[in-house]
This record gives structure tokens, C-alpha cells and sequence, in this order.
């Protein structure tokens, strides 16, 4: 392939969060050696923070992996030709389809935080095996929140910070984690602004909650009464929205009646608040023009996680914060990860319900499937049984679920105990380590690359990254890999391809009628669509941009199911040509496109409800929501702290940067603890502890900190990596959290984990 590599700045991404920062790079040798901001991206604006700065750590990690791999009996791994380790895939997972049917492979990831693009191919290949059940991240923190809306209002939406009086950061701490555009500069912007107010809830004094005019400081595990009590507030001093509410919602009279019931001073104790600062932080809310909310981890990751998110929904929407200026808003998606996942089961773009779904328990523990995924935790009891219909492959892809999902060692065991489990990654990781076969992906420099977190509303962009390095000899791009294995499953040949690739030779309009014609009569291009337009289009498109193919049906979905955005970011006219305009434009804006441009009042027609009206009463929610009023959080004597397992530090990346040099000063992955809580240990600043749950050990220094509540410990996320040098020598650093917890630990609704409440023990020890 020919060199990408010239001497000016090149337009990039960074692949560290879900904000994607447009980025500037300067390439030498197949090294990233300069990054910076760059200012024309139309979402980020030139701004980024200094993870941005990690790239190249990614880039030639000492652990990338450059050939298909296959594990040998003694657990080690010996490099194969790709026609090996593509057959022998094809052949092993067609005869367990055979076998068990589809339906007993589980296809996992299919994208991070910096490449969704892979996924719209993996597309492919999961209906090709008949592939029933999937998961990923988002079915360990998103799934709950995913419920609730599905009931309320059937589309995602998003806080308009930027111009919010009011801003609600609950269980989130944007100063380090992110999660709107340009997230510091609006955090300042709103700290300084004497008309405008910033409430936090967190157990911890955040760097957020510094800034913040209120900081309600819940004991940890408590929101849901925190939540409830807010809603108790609006409902008991009058200040909810009733006309609007009468005008939008159906479903108040059961709120009210729950809600009327809430002692607020008890539920105030219970959650740790003083009643004083819990009153009048809700009557900021009350009384403000626009309130922005943003959920997180904070709560999605722990106790009543699904009912926080339900809670959370009532205080914004009690006071009619939906679909106005500074308020939430439905943004348009380009395609649609709630609906779909990240691994999209279909280019839907559209915003629609998903079509009704057989699938909607898992096989095993008949847990709910929520946007197309199955608990996470749920997973290992789904392979570690005798049972009929348990999963018997696994198809991994872009994750690195023995480090990230509760219970390592299960997760190890469940892959050990499939007749067949592939990983596709750029490194030989922590997962990688226990499949039967790893397929090295060429990094998210060396391809085209895009994710599909364009969250941002009335403003919605999309940036097709172009490949800037020589890909690593023996990486394919994912879109590669995909059409390999359909080819070798004997799904698709040359007869699908050849008419469409001289069409596309024409232009993308000749293309468009020629693939609509083929797709009525050739059930294969139908089916599998994205891989099609990676054989036929894709040779058309310009230098190493092939696998932005199926970026072309996902233009064409996109204009037809959105027309008014689309028109209103100039993609109108007539969906074949909308759509090519879109797709050129994706292709010949390196920096991003606007690709919709929306009206508050839209918001209102993505709610999928009737008359688009948003559904308060959610049974089950309210059910719950009566039950709590007698229970109080877990508390077990023998493990008397409480571990948040995974803050979002400067020093965290979640897994994608494996080399762990970039931490240069300092000391890093430390456990933070309340002096208090230190004197009570006998410990100093530095000493050694010793952390026990019931699934496992792990020593790590302390750091003294009064940011938390006495008995309220916490350790970064991402840490604990088996890192191997260049030289083969071993580098670990920090503890690796799910090394910690437990899956049956997990939210009744959505099973979500509890993974911010982890019971622990603490004990003293000397440095080992
Ligand atoms: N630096 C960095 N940024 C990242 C990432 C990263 O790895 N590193 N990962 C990205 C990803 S994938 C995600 S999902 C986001 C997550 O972003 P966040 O959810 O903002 O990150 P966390 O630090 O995990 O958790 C947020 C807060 O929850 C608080 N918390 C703990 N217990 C409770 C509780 O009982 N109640 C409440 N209300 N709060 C509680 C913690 O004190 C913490 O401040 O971050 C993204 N951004
Ligand atoms: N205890 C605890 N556990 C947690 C969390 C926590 O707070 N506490 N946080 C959770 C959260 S919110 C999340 S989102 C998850 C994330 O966990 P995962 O979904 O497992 O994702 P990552 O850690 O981002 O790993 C992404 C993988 O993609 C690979 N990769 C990078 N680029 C490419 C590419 O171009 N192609 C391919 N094929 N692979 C590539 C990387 O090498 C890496 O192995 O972790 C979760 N786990
Ligand atoms: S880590 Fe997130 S906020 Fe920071 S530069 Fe990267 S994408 Fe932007
Ligand atoms: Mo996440």
C-alpha cells in the first residue's frame, strides 16, 4: 500500500473519549510526534484536553499485534497465514451454527470509544452466522437509562450545556470524564456566570463539584432517595410545570400520588443531604429558564441504577425541561446506537422504535435484552451451565471484556469453556489471551475510522478520519476481515459484486440506481449490504478510503429518515441525491460535516409515544421507588468500606492505551481514602493496603484525600493492564478493578453492574 505519510499537519480525532476532539497530527517514521487541536473541527473547535497528547502510545504500543494468531493446547499462541485463520473461523463457527443453531454465538463489542466503523461491517457477519444476542459496554452502564427512556420517550436525548441556566451533573464529573462538547470551557463559562448555576451530585468534592453552587453530597449509594426527595420538593411547594405537563406528558396522577407520599426530611437523612440544600438547590431548578441534566456512573453503576435514571427523568421533565433552548433535547442521530448498538444490527439512522425483537430475553437467565444487548454481567452464567440453549461461541470485537466486565476470572473461565472464540483487536490483550483465534486490526491511524457518538443538538457533526501511517504489514481494516469470512462462508462471490463495481466506476449516482436494482433481485447484496458496498463501492472511493463504504447506505438511510435535519444542514432534495451529497461531503470534509441541523420543537416529533406525547408512570419504577422507603443501602460488617471501582482520573484511558509509559512523574493508580479512615488503619500517606472482596484480593498505595466521605474509598478505571514490553518483560501497574467484583451484583431491571458500591475490606500491609 502506498505510504500516507507527508510532511503538513493531518486531520484526526482523538480516540480517547466519547467527544472525539478533532486533532492535528504530525507523522515521522510511523511515529505520531506532534498533536494539537484542530480548530476547524465544527464540533470541537480546537479543543482538547491532555490525554489528547497519548496517541502515539496507542499507535506502537509494544504489544500490537501483526498476525492472525491461533492458541495452541499449552495456551500459547502460534502466528497463521490469514486463509488459515479465516477458513478454520468460517468452518468452526458455520458448523456450531449447525450445530446449535445461531443463536448459541454471542457476538461482543464492535467498537470503542475512538471505531464504530468496524461494527457496521461486523453487521454483516452476524447475520451470515444467524447471530440472535449481542452485548457490549453500553449493556454495563447504559442499558438502565436506555429502559427508562424507551418508556418515556423512546428517543435519546442530550443536555444543551452550552446554554443551560442551569446545569445537573449527577453521578458524572465532566471536568475529567467529558461528555459535552468542549466540556471545561463550558464548565468555566458556567462557573463564571452570576446568572447562571452548576448543581452536583456526588458523594465526592469532584473538581466539577468545586466549581459547582450546589454540591449535594449523597452518601454513596443513596441518589434514589436524593432523586426522590427532589421530585417530593417540586411536587410539595408547588413549583412543577402543570400546564405544561397537562399539554406533554400523560401519566402525572401516579407520579403525584407516589410522590405525595415521600417524607422529604427523612428521605434528606437518608441520603446524607441537609434538607436546607437539597430545598434550595431544587428551587434553582424550579425557578430557572433551562435545566440541562446528565446522568453517569456515578449512578448508572450502582445501587437502583435503573430507577436513578427514572428519578432523574421526573426532576427535568416535572419542570418542563424537554425540547427548548438550554434544556434536553432529542438530538438526530447519523445512526442510531440506542436503537441498534454499537455494532448496529442495521444502518437504521433513523431514530425509529427498533422493529420488534424474538430475541427478548437471554437464553439462560432470561434477563431483559435492552437495546439489542444482554446484560453484561449476565454473560458468564449464560456459558458456564449445563444448559441446552447456552452460548457455545463468542465473536469479540474492539473490547476487552476480561479486563472491563465484573469477575475477571469468570470471564476467563466462560471463554476457556467455548468450543470457539475469536478476538479482533490491535493488541494482544487481556481478552486476547484467552481466545482460540486473535485477528490483528490495523489501528485507527492506519484506516479510515468514525465513530457514531454525534450526540450534539441543533449542531449535529460526523468526521470520517482518513488513515495518515503505513498500516502494520499483516493488519486488515475490520471491513476487510468481515468480507473475508462472508466470502469463505461461501455468502457472497464475484456475481454479487462485479455489475455494482463497474456501476460505481460511473459515479454515485449510476451506483445508487444500480445498487437499488441489484439489491430488489440479489437477496445477498440486500442482506448484506455494508459488505457489498466494501467490494464494489469501496475500490471507487478515494486513496485507502474503502472502508468508508457503508458510510454511503448509512447517508442514504439517514436523509430519508430525517429529511428536515438533513435538508436543514443543506443534505435536502431527493434522497438518492441527498444522500450522495452527504456522503461527498463526508468524504471531502476532513475535519467533520455538519450533517443536521435541527429545531427545538423537533424534539418533540422523535417522541415515539402517542399524540408525541412523554409518558411519566412507569409501573415497575414506581413499584420500586414505594419499596425503598424501608430499605437501606447494603452495609455488611465484614467488608465495612465502600469501593467506587473505576473514577475517571487525567491518568485513565480505558484500555485502548495499553503502554503504560505515558504515566512519566508522580505515582499513579492509587487508592483514595479519608484520613480519617487512614488513622482508623493505621496507615500514612503511601502505605500499602490490602483490598478484600468476596472474589478477590489486591494490594495498592493510598492516597489521603478529604474529597471523600470517611468509609468511602476509590480507584481509577483502565488500570491493572498485563502490558508486555518490547523486551517480553511483564509491566503492571495499579489494580485490576473486576479482579474485584462480583457479576451477581447487579441492578434487578437492567443488570447493570453495582461497580460504584463495592463492599470491601481494608487492611494494613508492609510494601511488597
Ligand atoms: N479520563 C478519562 N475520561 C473518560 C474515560 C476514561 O477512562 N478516562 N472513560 C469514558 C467513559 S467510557 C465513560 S462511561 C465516562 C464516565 O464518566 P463519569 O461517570 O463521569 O466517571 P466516573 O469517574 O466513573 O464516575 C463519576 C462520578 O461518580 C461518583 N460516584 C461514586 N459513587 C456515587 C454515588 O453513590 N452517587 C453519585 N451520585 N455519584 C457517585 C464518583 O465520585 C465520580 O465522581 O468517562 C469517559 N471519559
Ligand atoms: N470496575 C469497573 N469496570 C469498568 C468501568 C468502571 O468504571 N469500573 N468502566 C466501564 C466502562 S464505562 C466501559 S465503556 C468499559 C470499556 O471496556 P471495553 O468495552 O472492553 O473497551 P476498551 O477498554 O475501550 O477496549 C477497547 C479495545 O479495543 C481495542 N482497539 C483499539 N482500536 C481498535 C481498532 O481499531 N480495532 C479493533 N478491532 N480493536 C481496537 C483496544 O486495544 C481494546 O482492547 O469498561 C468498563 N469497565
Ligand atoms: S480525551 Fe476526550 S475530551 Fe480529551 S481530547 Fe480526547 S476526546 Fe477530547
Ligand atoms: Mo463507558
Amino acid at each position: 500500500m502506498e505510504s500516507t505519510e507527508t510532511d503538513g499537519w493531518k486531520k484526526t480525532a482523538c480516540i480517547i473519549c466519547s467527544l472525539n476532539c478533532g486533532l492535528e497530527i504530525k507523522t515521522e517514521g510511523g511515529r505520531i510526534t506532534k498533536i494539537k487541536g484542530d480548530k476547524s473541527n465544527p464540533i470541537s473547535q480546537g479543543y482538547i484536553c491532555e490525554k489528547s497528547q497519548r496517541m502515539d502510545f496507542y499507535q506502537n504500543g509494544a504489544d500490537r499485534i501483526d498476525s492472525p494468531k491461533r492458541r495452541k493446547p499449552d495456551g500459547s499462541y502460534e502466528n497463521i497465514h490469514w486463509e488459515t485463520a479465516i477458513r478454520e473461523i468460517a468452518e468452526k463457527f458455520a458448523a456450531i451454527k449447525h450445530r446449535h443453531g445461531g443463536e448459541s454465538i454471542l457476538y461482543y463489542g464492535g467498537g470503542s470509544q475512538g471505531n464504530h466503523l468496524g461494527g457496521t461491517y461486523a453487521d454483516s457477519t452476524i447475520k451470515a452466522l444467524g447471530i440472535q444476542y449481542r452485548s457490549n459496554a453500553l449493556a454495563q452502564e447504559k442499558t438502565g437509562e436506555g429502559w427508562v427512556q424507551g418508556k418515556m420517550t423512546g428517543a435519546p436525548v442530550h443536555g444543551d450545556f452550552e446554554h443551560c441556566e442551569v446545569a445537573v451533573f449527577l453521578g458524572k464529573n465532566p471536568w475529567q470524564s467529558h461528555g459535552f462538547a468542549r466540556t471545561r470551557v463550558t464548565l468555566r463559562e458556567i462557573q463564571n456566570d452570576p446568572n447562571r448555576a452548576m448543581i452536583v451530585i456526588d458523594p465526592r468534592r469532584t473538581e466539577t463539584a468545586e466549581m459547582a453552587d450546589y454540591h449535594l453530597a449523597v452518601k454513596p449509594g443513596t441518589d434514589a432517595w436524593c432523586l426522590a426527595a427532589m421530585s417530593a420538593i417540586l411536587v410539595q411547594e408547588e413549583l412543577v410545570a402543570t400546564e405544561w405537563l397537562v399539554e406533554h406528558t400523560t401519566g402525572y396522577a401516579a407520579v403525584l400520588a407516589a410522590i405525595n407520599k415521600i417524607d422529604i426530611t427523612r428521605y434528606a437523612k437518608t441520603c446524607g443531604v441537609e434538607e436546607s440544600l437539597l430545598r434550595a438547590a431544587t428551587r434553582r431548578i424550579a425557578i430557572a429558564k433551562s435545566v440541562s441534566m446528565i446522568e453517569d456512573l456515578g449512578v448508572q453503576m450502582n445501587l437502583h441504577s435503573t430507577l436513578n435514571s427514572y428519578l432523574n427523568r421526573l426532576v427535568w421533565l416535572l419542570t418542563g425541561n424537554y425540547a427548548k433552548p438550554g434544556a434536553n433535547n432529542a438530538f438526530v442521530p447519523f445512526l442510531n446506537l440506542s436503537n441498534s448498538s454499537r455494532s448496529t444490527s442495521k444502518p437504521s439512522g433513523s431514530g425509529k422504535p427498533a422493529a420488534p425483537r424474538k430475541w427478548t430475553h437471554s437464553p439462560v437467565t432470561h434477563s431483559k435484552v435492552i437495546m439489542g444487548l444482554i446484560p453484561c454481567n449476565v454473560i458468564p452464567d449464560e456459558i458456564l451451565t449445563q444448559h441446552p440453549k447456552r452460548f457455545r461461541a463468542m465473536f469479540i470485537e474492539s473490547a476487552n471484556p476480561v479486563h472491563s466486565l465484573a469477575d475477571s476470572q469468570r470471564m476467563r473461565q466462560s471463554l476457556r469453556a467455548l468450543e470457539c472464540s475469536v478476538v479482533i483487536d490491535v493488541a494482544m490483550t487481556e481478552t486476547a489471551r484467552q481466545a482460540d483465534y486473535v485477528l490483528p486490526a490495523s489501528s485507527q491511524f492506519e484506516k479510515a475510522e468514525a465513530t457514531f457518538f454525534n450526540l450534539e443538538f441543533p449542531r449535529n457533526g460526523f468526521q470520517l478520519r482518513h488513515p495518515h501511517l503505513i498500516p502494520r504489514p499483516g493488519t486488515l481494516p475490520e471491513a476487510e476481515i468481515h468480507a473475508r469470512l462472508l466470502e469463505a462462508m461461501g455468502e457472497l462471490n464475484d456475481s454479487s459484486y462485479t455489475f455494482l463495481r463497474a456501476a460505481a466506476r460511473i459515479g454515485l449516482k449510476a451506483f445508487g440506481l444500480a445498487f437499488a436494482w441489484k439489491s430488489m433481485r440479489d437477496k445477498a447484496v440486500a442482506r448484506y449490504a455494508p459488505v457489498v458496498l466494501y467490494r464494489t463501492l469501496g475500490p471507487s472511493l478515494p486513496a485507502n478510503l474503502a472502508p468508508a463504504a457503508s458510510l454511503w447506505g448509512i447517508s442514504q438511510l439517514y436523509v430519508r429518515a430525517q429529511p428536515a435535519a438533513a435538508k436543514g444542514a443543506g443534505f435536502g432534495g431527493p434522497t438518492l441525491l441527498g444522500g450522495n451529497r452527504l456522503f461527498d461531503a463526508i468524504l471531502n470534509s476532513p475535519s467533520g460535516v455538519i450533517f443536521g441541523v435541527s429545531q427545538y420543537s423537533d424534539s418533540w416529533d422523535a417522541v415515539k409515544l402517542p399524540d408525541h406525547k412523554i409518558n411519566l408512570n412507569i409501573k415497575e419504577m414506581l413499584d420500586e421507588l414505594a419499596t425503598i422507603d424501608c430499605k437501606l443501602p447494603l452495609h455488611r460488617a465484614d467488608y465495612p468500606y465502600v469501593l467506587s471501582a473505576g473514577e475517571r482520573r487525567p491518568e485513565t484511558s480505558q484500555t485502548s492505551i495499553r503502554n503504560p509509559e505515558w504515566m512519566k512523574k508522580g505515582q499513579f493508580g492509587l487508592l483514595r481514602i479519608h484520613p480519617q479512615d487512614a488513622v482508623k488503619l493505621g496507615c500514612a500517606e503511601g502505605d500499602w493496603i490490602q483490598i478484600r472482596t468476596p472474589r478477590g484480593t489486591a494490594q495498592v498505595p493510598i492516597e489521603l484525600t478529604d474529597e471523600l466521605q470517611p468509609g468511602h474509598v476509590s480507584l481509577p478505571n483502565g488500570h491493572g493492564l498485563d502490558y508486555h514490553r518490547a523486551d517480553g518483560t511483564l509491566d503492571r501497574r495499579g489494580v485490576s478493578l473486576n479482579e474485584l467484583t462480583n457479576t451477581t451484583d447487579r441492578d434487578p431491571f437492567a443488570g447493570t453492574p453495582w461497580h460504584k458500591y463495592v463492599p470491601v475490606h481494608l487492611e494494613k500491609i508492609g510494601a511488597p
